[in-house]
């Protein structure tokens, strides 16, 4: 908590004296935008000032205000036998619209034809945190009062589908729940963890909430909540820090602050244009998956391994049960964010009279790293003679065809070769890889630095 306090008084800072701007809409088409934040609206705020948007395909870039009354709906683009897919952003340190709303309207309308209900409570989401959070209550009643009308003239209930940024994510929780866990399915997107962690299930998103659950969690360790709350919750890369949100100037803080935040939602933006698939694994932990212990995508309850994206239950069949179930998977820095996972096995000799650090750099067939590994050596005490990781990479580059392979020093003990008989790469998961798996033998590790190319497996 302390922490993510000097993050806020650190962006505040960085980003008050220029922020509350005006956003206006297209007057003459009458299409609507985001409220505009002024400090009078915030101060005065007698009202949420909650708005419905709606984009449909008649009107993709044109939004629509509907307020659920049944004239209302007859005059606008509202489609009651389309399935009704609401968007809601979280707090707002700077009061202004969510950069990203446009974008995953967008792509939305593009995969499906659909109500989509952008939901503005930026006058009620900004300025103090913990007034977010007693106005997302509020929020909660408006919607579900939205919904509730929406049913009331033809919508069916499971036809809703809420998606929840940060603070949204547990008014979507809130809303379910006022819906008795009927409605469609609710997305979280790094649903927020300030406020959250230790909330009960009435306070918070959970898998009660809707006939589907799913949270994106991509910064567990500051804004995002660290425990599952949904039938399904991929952890992105560990779900706290994602590659490429490293802050590279000063100008860039603000990004890198919530870089990890956001990545949910680019990512989950991502997934709808279906590049490439984002399929995660079922572990207890980031760390037994990574150390090669949840490689098979059958040999779990889920029978399935889950997909993030728009496929009906994550790909799941309708007859698993899950519920806060962890599933992990690494990304790529960039969008699509796909990576390609990979087992690593290596087979010592003998067993190592020590541990000792050892780094492996996977090449592609132009000498390009695409993966790095450090790992120790089991020592003689532990009878193992096997080692397993697993390793990703970027899914749009090519194979990995070879390795550079060398000790790293150690500053207690004189380095001493190690044999390795063999080491096997497989792409994950195991059970469904068309793939046949690559070897290299016979190495000896020392001091110098070592090129191998991978063969196939004898
Ligand atoms: C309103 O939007 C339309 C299409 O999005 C655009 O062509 C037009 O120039 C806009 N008008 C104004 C006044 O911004
Ligand atoms: C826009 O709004 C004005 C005033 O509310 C109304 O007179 C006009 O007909 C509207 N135009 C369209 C295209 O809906
Ligand atoms: C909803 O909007 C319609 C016009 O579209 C208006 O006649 C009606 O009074 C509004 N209802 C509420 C509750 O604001
Ligand atoms: C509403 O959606 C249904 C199903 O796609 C379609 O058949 C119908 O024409 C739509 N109605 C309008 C008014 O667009
Ligand atoms: C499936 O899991 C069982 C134990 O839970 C294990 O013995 C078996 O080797 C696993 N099968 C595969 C293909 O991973
Ligand atoms: C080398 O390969 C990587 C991955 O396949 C690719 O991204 C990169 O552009 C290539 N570089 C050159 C110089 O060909
Ligand atoms: C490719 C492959 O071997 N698929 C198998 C994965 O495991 C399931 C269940 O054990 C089998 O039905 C598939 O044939």
């Amino acid at each position: 908590m302390a922490a993510y306090w000097n993050r806020i008084l650190l962006l505040g800072s960085l980003i008050l004296p220029v922020c509350f701007i005006a956003v206006n809409g297209n007057i003459s088409q009458n299409c609507t935008d985001f409220q505009s934040t002024s400090w009078r609206n915030i101060l005065q705020r007698l009202d949420l000032n909650v708005r419905f948007m709606l984009l449909t395909r008649r009107n993709p870039d044109c939004a629509q205000i509907i307020n659920g009354s049944n004239n209302d709906i007859e005059n606008s683009n509202f489609n009651r036998s389309l399935p009704t897919k609401l968007i809601m952003h979280g707090y707002r340190i700077t009061g202004s619209k969510p950069s990203w709303v446009d974008t995953l309207a967008k792509e939305l309308i593009s995969a499906m034809d659909v109500n989509i209900v952008i939901v503005d409570w930026l006058i009620g989401a900004t300025a103090l945190y913990p007034n977010a959070v007693q106005n997302s209550a509020k929020l909660g009643l408006k919607v579900s009062t939205l919904i509730a009308s929406l049913v009331s003239q033809g919508s069916r209930e499971d036809s809703f589908h809420l998606i929840g940024i940060s603070l949204g994510a547990h008014v979507a929780g809130f809303v379910g729940r006022m819906f008795n866990g009927r409605l469609g399915r609710i997305t979280g997107l790094d649903p927020a963890g300030p406020k959250f962690s230790k909330a009960s299930v009435d306070e918070r998103l959970d898998p009660g909430d809707a006939l589907f659950v799913e949270a994106i969690h991509s910064d567990s360790d500051n804004f995002g909540i660290s425990r599952p709350v949904g039938h399904i919750d991929f952890y992105l890369n560990g779900g706290k820090d994602q590659p490429g949100c490293r802050p590279t100037s000063i100008s860039s803080v603000y990004k890198f602050v919530i870089c990890d935040h956001m990545r949910a939602v680019h990512l989950y933006i991502s997934s709808i244009k279906k590049h490439c698939p984002l399929v995660a694994f079922p572990c207890q932990t980031y760390e037994d998956f990574t150390n090669g212990q949840c490689v098979n995508c059958h040999n779990h309850s889920l029978q399935r391994c889950p997909r993030i994206g728009l496929l009906e239950r994550g790909g799941l069949s309708a007859d698993v049960q899950p519920k806060e179930v962890k599933v992990f998977l690494m990304t790529s820095s960039n969008s699509p964010f796909c990576a390609k996972h990979f087992l690593v096995e290596i087979f010592l000799k003998q067993p190592e009279t020590r541990a000792q650090r050892v780094e492996i750099k996977f090449l592609s067939s132009n000498y390009t790293m695409m993966s790095n590994l450090q790992l120790t050596t089991p020592n003689k005490q532990s009878s193992e003679r096997t080692m397993k990781k697993v390793i990703s990479h970027d899914a749009s580059f090519g194979n990995i065809n070879a390795v550079t392979i060398k000790l790293l020093s150690s500053w207690h003990w004189k380095r001493s070769e190690i044999q390795i008989g063999k080491l096997r790469i497989r792409e994950l998961p195991l059970n469904d890889s068309a793939r046949p798996p690559r070897c290299i033998n016979d190495i000896v590790i020392d001091n110098s630095l070592f090129y191998h190319q991978f063969g196939d497996c004898l």
